[in-house]
Order: C-alpha cells, then sequence, then structure tokens
C-alpha cells in the first residue's frame, strides 16, 4: 500500500528534535509543553505534506469527477491524534516520545478543538471528510474560517456563561494561507437591465463592493491509502480597491474601522442551531461562502475544460443544508451575466450540479430571509430567484390547473405576511437529489414537510442514514477496546465495519465478556478522575454512568430526564432500602445564548445536582454531574465510558442524531423513543438489546392533534405531580422559590414535546435498566452485541450511498512518490 518506506523511531525522534530546535527554537530546558506539542504536530504534517501534493495533483491529472462539500459548520476537533491514527504511525510516535520521556496522550492534551459547528451538523461534516478521504474520493470540504468558533461553556453558579474561542490564538500547524487563491465576493449596489448586442436583455450588478475570500487549506488524511484532500475555509479581506477608495477620502481612522467592518465577516460562528436568528451578517456570510466556493469550483474546472455544459460531469456539490444554498443564484448569476449562457443552459447545469440535504423538520428553524434584505445585499440574485419561482411555478400550475393554494405552499417567495424567500424551496426545485438523514425523517419530508414536492418530482427524494467514522470514534478515542476487537476479529472493521458482527458469538463467551467489561470499567475511571478534577464530584465506576451529551434544546429533552432523576431522588429518600443499582446521571450540552428555556435547564440540573450529590442519605445512590464545555474533545472521554445512552426526543424531532450511534459503538446500551436514526439502530442491534419506550411519531401527531392535555398527567400520576411540585415550589432553588416555575407552568400549559405524556413509560423504561444493570452478565452481553450491531452506521457506508446514488464519482487510489523532485 505505501510506496514510500515509513520512518523509523530514530527518524521521528530526529524530526521532532529537528522541528522543536529550528521551527520553535527551543531546547529541551526552554521548551513549554505546547512547544513540544507544537514540535509533535510539525513533524506529523511533515509526513502528511507529499502526500496531500501527490492526491492533489492526480486529481487533476486524472481530471477526476470531484464533489464539493459545502457546509457553514466544520466540527473537526483535535487534529493531531487523528492524524497520528490515519497516517499509521500512532504505535512508532507513542514509542520515540516514550524514549524521550514524553506521554503522547498528554501531548494530545494540548491541542486546542477546531471548533467550528454548532453539534450534529458540523460533526457530521467532519466524519463524512475522514470517510471520503479514507475512501479515496476526489472530494473537498469549502466553509468559513471563523476567528470565533463555537463559544466556551463556563458553568457558573449552574448557569451557562459564554466565553469567546480564540481558537487561532495559538500558532495553527495545520493550516496554510493560500495568498494566491483570492476572489472577490460583491454586496450591495443594484442592478441595471440593458440590450446585448445580439438583442437579447442582460443585466448587470453595478455601485456593488468588494469583500476578498481568502483561502486558508487543511489537510484531510484518508486512512491508512496516502490520500490527503482539502478543506478550504475562507476568511474575510477587505480588498484593495475597497482600502483605496476608502483611504483616499482622509479619514484614516474612519476608513480602519470600515476596513474591519467588511472583515467582520469571517469574524464568529453563529452559536443557535436549530434557530434562525435573521441576522443580516449570518446572510452576508452565507453568501460570501456560497460566491467564493463557486467561484473556486469554477476556476478548478476552467484549468482543464472550456465547455460549461461539462459542469455536471465534472463537478457535484453538496448544500449542507439550506445554509449554503446561496450557491444556486451565485452559480446561475455567473453562467448568464457573465458567461452569457441562456437561461435554459445555464438552468440545466445547475440543477444537474446540486443536491441537497435536509437535516431538520423544526420550523424554527428553516430558513427564510426577508425578500427586502436580500434585495439590498444581494439585488441581481433577487431577481434570479425570482425568475427561478417565476418558471417554477408555471410549471407547477401546468400540473395543477386552478389550485392557487397549492402555488401558495410551494412558491419560493412566502408572501403571507412580511415576504420572504424560503431557502428550502428554493434548494429543492434547483436540486437533482433531496435526501433526508435517517429512514424516518426521509419518510416525514415526502410525507409531511415537501409532500407538495414530493408529488411533483418523486424521483428527486432519498434517504442517506447519517453515519459516523469509527476511527475517531472507536480507534481513535478508545484504544483498549478497539485493541481487543482487533485482537478477537482482525482489524478489518477500520475501513470496513460490518466486520464487528463476528464479535456476536464473544457476547457468550465469559472470558471475552469479562476483558470487555475490564476496559469499560477502565474508562468509567478515567472519566470519573476527569470528573473529580473538574466538577469535584466523587464518583465511583461501579456506579452505572448514564449519559445525555448533546446540545441543550426542549425537544431533545433533557428536562424528561431530570424529572426522572429527581422521582428516583424521592424513591430513594422514601424507601431508604431500595435495591437499585448506584447510578451517576452526566449531563453535557451547550444551550444557544439567546435560549433562555435551555439555558435555565442547565441550571436546573445543576441545581438538582447540588441538593442529591450533597444529601448524604443517596448519595451512594445517586449522583448528577454536569460537565461544561462539551465538545468533541470531551466527547473522546465520555462515550468509551458510558453504559447508558440517552437518546429520548419526542418522536418525530430529531432528524437522525449521531451521538446515539457513538454510544452503542463504544457499548453503551440506549434507552431511547423511536425518533431518528434510533429506529434502525434498533433494528440492527434488536429489540431485546435496547430499550425503547414512549410514543411513536404518529401518537404523538394524533395526540397534538385531537387536543393533548398536559394536566391529566399531572393529575393521574402522583410521582410526577410531585416532582413538578417540589421544582415548582423552590426545593432545588431555596434562594429563588420562584426561578424554574416558567419550566413547570410550560409543561403544565404547553408541554409541545409530550414530556408528561412520556413520563410514565419512560420511568418503566428506566426501571428496565435498573434490573439488566443488576446481572452484569447480561449486561455485558448486550454490551458486546450493541457493539456488533453497528456496522451500519459508519460514514464510510453513507459516503459509499452518496457517491453512488447522488455524486457519480468513484475511488481514486493515490500513488505516494515520496519526496518530490522538480
Ligand atoms: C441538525 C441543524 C442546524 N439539524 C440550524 N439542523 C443551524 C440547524 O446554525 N443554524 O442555524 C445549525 C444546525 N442541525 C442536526 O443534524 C439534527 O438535529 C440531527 O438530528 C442530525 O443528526 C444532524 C446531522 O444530520
Ligand atoms: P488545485 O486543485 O487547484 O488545488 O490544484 C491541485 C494540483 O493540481 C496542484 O497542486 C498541481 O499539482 C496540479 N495542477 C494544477 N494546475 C496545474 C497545471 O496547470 N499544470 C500542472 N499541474 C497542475
Amino acid at each position: 500500500m505505501d510506496q514510500v518506506a515509513q520512518p523509523s523511531v530514530k527518524d521521528l525522534q530526529k524530526s521532532f528534535i529537528y522541528h522543536l530546535q529550528h521551527t520553535l527554537v527551543k531546547d529541551k530546558y526552554s521548551a513549554t509543553k505546547a512547544d513540544m506539542y507544537l514540535a509533535l504536530a510539525y513533524a506529523v504534517r511533515d509526513l502528511l505534506a507529499t502526500r496531500w501534493l501527490d492526491t492533489q495533483q492526480s486529481y487533476y491529472l486524472k481530471d477526476a469527477k470531484r464533489v464539493y462539500y459545502i457546509s457553514m459548520e466544520f466540527l473537526m476537533g483535535r487534529t493531531l491524534g487523528n492524524a497520528l491514527i490515519n497516517l499509521g504511525v500512532m504505535e512508532e510516535w507513542d514509542m520515540a516520545l516514550k524514549e524521550l520521556g514524553l506521554s503522547i496522550e498528554e501531548l494530545q492534551e494540548v491541542e486546542w478543538d477546531a471548533g467550528l459547528g454548532n453539534g450534529g451538523l458540523g460533526r457530521l461534516a467532519a466524519c463524512f471528510l475522514d470517510s471520503m478521504a479514507s475512501m479515496q474520493l476526489p472530494a473537498y470540504g469549502y466553509g468559513i474560517r471563523y476567528e470565533y468558533g463555537m463559544f466556551y461553556q463556563k458553568i457558573v453558579d449552574g448557569g451557562q456563561h459564554e466565553v469567546p474561542d480564540n481558537w487561532l490564538r495559538y500558532q495553527n500547524p495545520w493550516e496554510f494561507d493560500r495568498q494566491e487563491h483570492l476572489h472577490p465576493i460583491r454586496f450591495e449596489g443594484r442592478v441595471v437591465e440593458f440590450t446585448d448586442r445580439d438583442g437579447s436583455k442582460r443585466f448587470s450588478w453595478v455601485d456593488y463592493y468588494e469583500v476578498m475570500a481568502l483561502a486558508y487549506d487543511f489537510p484531510v488524511p484518508g486512512y491508512k491509502n496516502n490520500t490527503v484532500n482539502t478543506m478550504r475555509l475562507w476568511s474575510a479581506k477587505a480588498s484593495r480597491d475597497f482600502d483605496l477608495n476608502f483611504f483616499n477620502q482622509g479619514n484614516y481612522i474612519g476608513s480602519v474601522e470600515s476596513k474591519m467592518k467588511t472583515e467582520n465577516i469571517s469574524k464568529v460562528l453563529y452559536p443557535a442551531d436549530h434557530m434562525l436568528e435573521g441576522k443580516e451578517l449570518r446572510l452576508r456570510q452565507e453568501y460570501f461562502l456560497a460566491s467564493a466556493t463557486v467561484q473556486d469550483i469554477l476556476y478548478r474546472f476552467a484549468k482543464k475544460h472550456d465547455n460549461l455544459t461539462e459542469l455536471p460531469d465534472q463537478v457535484a456539490i453538496q448544500l449542507n443544508d439550506t445554509h449554503p444554498v446561496l450557491a444556486i443564484p451565485e452559480l446561475m448569476r455567473i453562467l448568464i451575466d457573465e458567461r452569457k449562457l441562456t437561461w435554459e443552459a445555464a438552468w440545466e447545469i445547475t440543477t444537474k450540479t446540486f443536491a441537497y440535504t435536509n437535516h431538520t423538520i423544526l420550523q424554527e428553524a428553516l430558513e427564510k430571509w426577508p425578500v427586502p434584505m436580500v434585495s439590498r445585499l444581494l439585488p441581481r440574485h433577487l431577481l434570479i430567484i425570482f425568475e427561478i419561482n417565476r418558471r417554477f411555478l408555471e410549471e407547477v400550475a401546468s400540473r395543477f390547473p386552478g389550485d392557487t393554494a397549492r402555488l401558495q405552499r410551494m412558491s419560493i417567495i412566502d408572501d403571507s405576511g412580511e415576504k420572504q424567500v424560503r431557502m428550502a424551496h428554493l434548494a429543492i426545485v434547483a436540486s437533482h437529489s433531496i435526501n433526508g438523514v435517517s429512514a424516518l425523517h426521509s419518510e416525514i419530508l415526502k410525507d409531511d414537510l415537501f409532500h407538495d414536492f414530493y408529488e411533483v418530482w418523486p424521483e428527486r427524494f432519498n434517504n442517506k442514514t447519517n453515519g459516523i467514522t469509527q476511527r475517531r470514534w472507536l480507534k481513535h478515542c478508545n484504544p483498549y477496546l478497539a485493541d481487543l476487537i482487533s485482537e478477537a476479529i482482525g482489524d478489518k472493521w477500520t475501513t470496513d465495519l460490518d466486520e464487528l458482527q463476528n464479535l456476536r458469538p464473544l457476547a457468550e463467551d465469559s472470558e471475552f465478556r469479562r476483558r470487555w467489561m475490564d476496559i469499560k470499567r477502565m474508562n468509567k475511571q478515567r472519566l470519573a478522575d476527569h470528573i473529580y478534577q473538574r466538577n469535584c464530584i466523587q464518583i465511583s465506576p461501579d456506579s452505572l454512568f448514564d449519559c445525555q451529551t448533546k446540545r441543550i434544546h426542549e425537544y431533545k429533552r433533557q428536562l424528561l430526564n431530570i424529572l426522572q432523576v429527581v422521582a428516583r431522588y424521592n424513591r430513594l429518600k422514601e424507601y431508604p432500602g431500595l435495591e437499585l443499582p448506584p447510578r451517576t446521571v452526566i449531563f453535557g450540552g451547550k444551550a444557544a445564548p439567546s435560549y433562555s428555556a435551555a439555558k435555565l435547564i442547565i441550571k436546573l440540573i445543576n441545581s438538582v445536582g447540588s441538593v442529591i450529590n450533597n444529601d448524604p442519605a443517596v448519595n451512594q445512590q445517586l449522583k448528577v454531574a454536569f460537565l461544561a464545555n462539551y465538545s468533541v474533545s470531551l466527547a473522546e472521554k465520555i462515550f468509551p465510558a458510558a453504559d447508558l445512552s440517552e437518546q429520548i426526543s419526542t418522536a418525530g424531532t430529531e432528524a437522525s442524531g449521531t451521538g446515539n450511534m457513538k454510544y452503542a459503538l463504544n457499548g453503551a446500551l440506549t434507552i431511547g423513543t423511536l425518533d431518528g436514526a434510533n429506529i434502525e439502530i434498533m433494528e440492527e442491534v434488536g429489540k431485546d438489546n435496547i430499550f425503547i419506550f414512549g410514543l411513536t411519531t404518529p401518537q404523538a401527531v394524533g395526540l397534538r392533534s385531537s387536543g393533548y392535555r398536559p394536566q391529566d398527567y399531572y393529575y393521574q400520576l402522583p410521582e410526577l405531580k410531585t416532582v413538578l411540585d417540589q421544582i415548582s415550589s423552590g426545593m432545588f432553588s431555596p434562594g429563588n422559590p420562584g426561578l424554574f416555575r416558567p419550566l413547570v407552568d410550560n409543561l403544565l400549559n404547553s408541554d409541545y414535546y409530550l414530556l408528561l405524556a412520556d413520563f410514565d413509560a419512560y420511568m418503566d423504561a428506566q426501571a428496565d435498566v435498573d434490573r439488566l444493570y443488576m446481572i452484569p452478565d447480561e449486561w455485558a452481553r448486550k454490551s458486546i452485541l450493541n457493539t456488533a450491531g453497528m456496522g451500519k452506521f459508519s460514514s464510510d457506508r453513507t459516503i459509499g450511498e452518496y457517491a453512488r446514488d447522488i455524486w457519480g464519482i468513484k475511488p481514486q487510489p493515490v500513488e505516494h512518490k515520496g519526496i518530490h523532485h522538480w
């Protein structure tokens, strides 16, 4: 596989010392831990460099069809460990550093996460990049190089405090600025219409101002295959014209201020997932990404092609939700206004090139932008959107004559109130593929959210169930379990996760079960140490680690979990001899800074935790820990240590979930609803090996439409009533008894996410969990069977389906030639 000899341990040490002395100019006396990390990073980077060049050159020489994954978010986490794993040099480096008296684990901890994403959608993009490189696909990730990523979460007095994530404060050895890849991005101005020499009507965008998009490239190594793909992130820079115009006016400070304002575009990631804030700066960011990327794609295409009708044979563009959807009118604009194609030719090229993935059906997350805002910022694009809509509605009207209600529902422009552009409708009309991210979610798109569109274009709709990369989410984060698995069934699972099914017979082997649970216990001890350091809470590795880590959102129902915890607390208080296995309930997750209910839920979790953790009557049997700043690197410590995975969203709300897959891959059992990918996880691991409870999607829909009355449950379930009364009366907020009342009032008066309706079933499922945990051998068996059933959920499988069904691209193996010569 590798045409170039792998470096020896001595070579690695030499390279490390070389970089310490020459790149950082430090010796072993002056070097800090951060210097050591950097020296290691530069040495590992050297191993990527020629592979990266070889990969990019081979795509050029083969003129391979490329896929472009455009996303406002890439939640990459740390790069070093992943590079070591994918280069296949983790053990060699471990040895090399040990001989120098250094710990590779400790040095990896120095690296700051690249947190350029909110949650699932951004981490999915990162897993996809890993899979695309590992499957040798000619692929690029395109995004924004935010100066500030996802905020750092501190917990102060039980509540969330946001601290800016200045991730570029230190040297970043993983990025390369490409000053030569610079594209002008235009904003504002106006459109003038004129007649071309051939008599056709043309449009020209004038009086705009320009911001430059500057490329930064990040390597994306494939797993042991010499492929290194590129993630290209754009950073905003004022253009020279901009500088000249402003600075010539003689207002120096004013000009610097204007310059800074234009460069604000790439300043910060919007931290509200599932909630569009409707801020103009966000729209600017979206167009900035879309335009720079489309220009770059056309520039690369033009190196080998001059006939734009060939674009769909050379390029596939996947839109990660609607956030980058302005790439559609941008491509149309360039093809029509700049390259002088006819509308029809441009439209054919565009629709064959674009594909759209939907990630949510929550109304508040569906992007809509006010027409006046689009008109001011992107006047030409608005006209193009209007024309797309005009032609589209004409087509619908001819298929459904007289059905004006349908036209109104389907229009790209919502004119029920203030006129708005419905970005999802634009994406659907201009894409040849529209996919959801789990079987259930894709059915909901066809049956409900996009049903009208499904009736017009059934062939465009398809499902691509999400997946995760087993390289990061098992091999890297859980090395002892990974080694045990490889010892038992070989290591083919690293590139073919279906191999894990060979673990099934081993679930019946008591010695294997013992080793399996020994590793789980070790991972739990490691997490317990971490929790003790951060939270000063002592927890026993023999307690059941019950984990719910994900963004804090009402639909994900962390509140249901905490109601159950309070009910458990009450039972333990009331029946001191109660035979329950000790539990540690672990929470982690960020709330959008503007989402007050979510922030109050964090505060409630911590307040309940401090009452329970400080109550000697129960705290040997129950503890609650909220882990601050849930992030990729913290998740890597939690998944391997989890016994139980909480996936309890209201049925029909979680498009897929991917944390559910990461937990099960690491041997946690799931307690969950029939929502998102949980359903497929149940199908794969078997009904007997998962704790399913609660309403189904049709039941939830039915209950709401028949007039849901949450108070019925309050009065019928005494345990539930007690819990809600305790919370609203201030038992967990003695200094401020009314603090949590809004949460309870909302449950009693509206409870859109049906917590009270599912409470009883959830309590029963938790009792099943307790019973099983008391039989360690049975628990171990099911834990192994969960891992064994996770083959389907590799992002390699997902990406294989995208490549085959949507993109039409094939693996392009890379030959590594080693040191390059002229
Ligand atoms: C998902 C988002 C999202 N769906 C708006 N939608 C955002 C919406 O900044 N914004 O405005 C950001 C993110 N994120 C998640 O995608 C789903 O909730 C998960 O169920 C799914 O697993 C994940 C990946 O498909
Ligand atoms: P990119 O896709 O524009 O980043 O180019 C990738 C690689 O293709 C470059 O690093 C070169 O190795 C190769 N390449 C690009 N343009 C040319 C060219 O004009 N002649 C030869 N090789 C090229």
